[in-house]
């Protein structure tokens, strides 16, 4: 019987900050993907001007932390008796990344500071948690309405059957579900490795691939991962900001870049291979020439959104139904891990 167990990739912690010492500052990362120019076109709006919704499937969320405030649209967890609030600091981190508020003289701004996130906790304070948990989480963003969901989590080997179905699920409805590679330095971890996701890998602030990626020809992207400054929380639940390295760090760059495509209207909700397709035409060559087992096709550019098709402001937009249904019901307990530790 195979052991379908989830982690975090483990992920390094290089410095902790409290809300004092950090005021806002543009992390390297946005600066080198030129996001200050994409938010010239949008911030994360969808052309009704309503936010869009991203799925993060992680550790929770420490809903309370000031540079996310009206940033999250939801919290859950399919962990019985957990209440979806991050006692890791994981989730936090990632969620920063994507959408921590601009403009607030704290800490960062996200990539997509106007989206929202409903956060669905998979992951216990440990970083562990079940297949059958992450399967229900991925079904009820799908459900909800989400139209990016971040997974910096996996295991080794290939995706269960159950998560199989539940990533063809997400892909009929035109979720993308950008998943991290893993941080093994080995072979790409499942469910990253599935056809049906779109797998990060993590490159330092040079543009060379992180000793700690895993690789393989399943690399659908790569993006910077190292070093990647963020809000979290400390051990005794408080706010804080952390300094992380890792390909949970990476991906949440890749599902934020995706949605400002989106909002932008230059990549529609699609099927996994055509938001694949879009990654390479905007990927910049890196490490090796041509494509390379650590980088797939370069580092996402997402430096063109906005710029090639003009869309007039007000416009309809009649794509995205994103209707909130009701949340589905608890999964039971499990040992699924996330990929990466916060403040622990
Ligand atoms: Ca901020």
């Amino acid at each position: 019987m195979a052991d379908f167990t989830w982690r975090l990739p483990e992920v390094t912690q290089h410095a902790a900050y409290t809300l004092q010492q950090a005021g806002e500052r543009i992390p390297y990362a946005l600066t080198k993907l030129n996001i200050p120019k994409v938010w010239e076109t949008t911030q994360g709006l969808l052309p009704d001007g309503t936010p869009l919704l991203f799925g993060v499937i992680d550790s929770g969320v420490l809903f309370s932390h000031p540079d996310l405030q009206g940033r999250i649209k939801g919290s859950r967890s399919v962990i019985p008796g957990e209440s979806g609030i991050d006692e890791n600091g994981h989730g936090t981190h990632v969620i920063g990344t994507m959408v921590a508020n601009e403009g607030n003289d704290i800490g960062i701004p996200g990539l997509a500071p106007l989206s929202q996130v409903l956060s669905i906790q998979a992951l216990n304070a440990l970083g562990q948690g079940t297949d059958e948990g992450m399967q229900e989480a991925l079904k009820i963003c799908v459900d909800e309405g989400c139209l990016v969901v971040n997974i910096s989590a996996g295991m080794r080997g290939q995706a269960s059957d159950g998560m199989r179905r539940q990533l063809e699920y997400a892909a009929k409805h035109q979720v993308p579900v950008i998943v991290a590679a893993g941080n093994d330095g080995g072979g790409v971890n499942a469910p990253a490795n599935d056809p049906l996701a779109v797998a990060v890998s993590s490159v330092d602030r040079n543009g060379n691939p992180s000793h700690f990626t895993s690789r393989g020809e399943e690399i659908d992207i790569a993006c910077y991962g190292e070093h990647i400054f963020s809000t979290s929380v400390d051990r005794r639940g408080q706010p804080i900001y952390v300094e992380n390295s890792g390909t949970s760090m990476a991906a949440p760059h890749i599902t934020a870049g995706c949605g400002l495509a989106i909002c932008a209207g230059d990549l529609q909700p699609t099927d996994p291979e055509r938001v694949k397709r879009y990654l390479r035409m905007n990927a910049r060559d890196v490490h090796h020439p041509g494509r390379d087992p650590e980088t797939g096709p370069g580092i996402f550019d997402p430096s063109q959104i906005g710029m090639n098709v003009k869309q007039p402001e007000g416009r309809t937009q009649p794509l995205f139904g994103g209707l909130f249904g009701e949340l589905h019901s608890p999964a039971r307990a499990g040992d699924f891990v996330s990929w990466g530790r916060g403040a622990a």
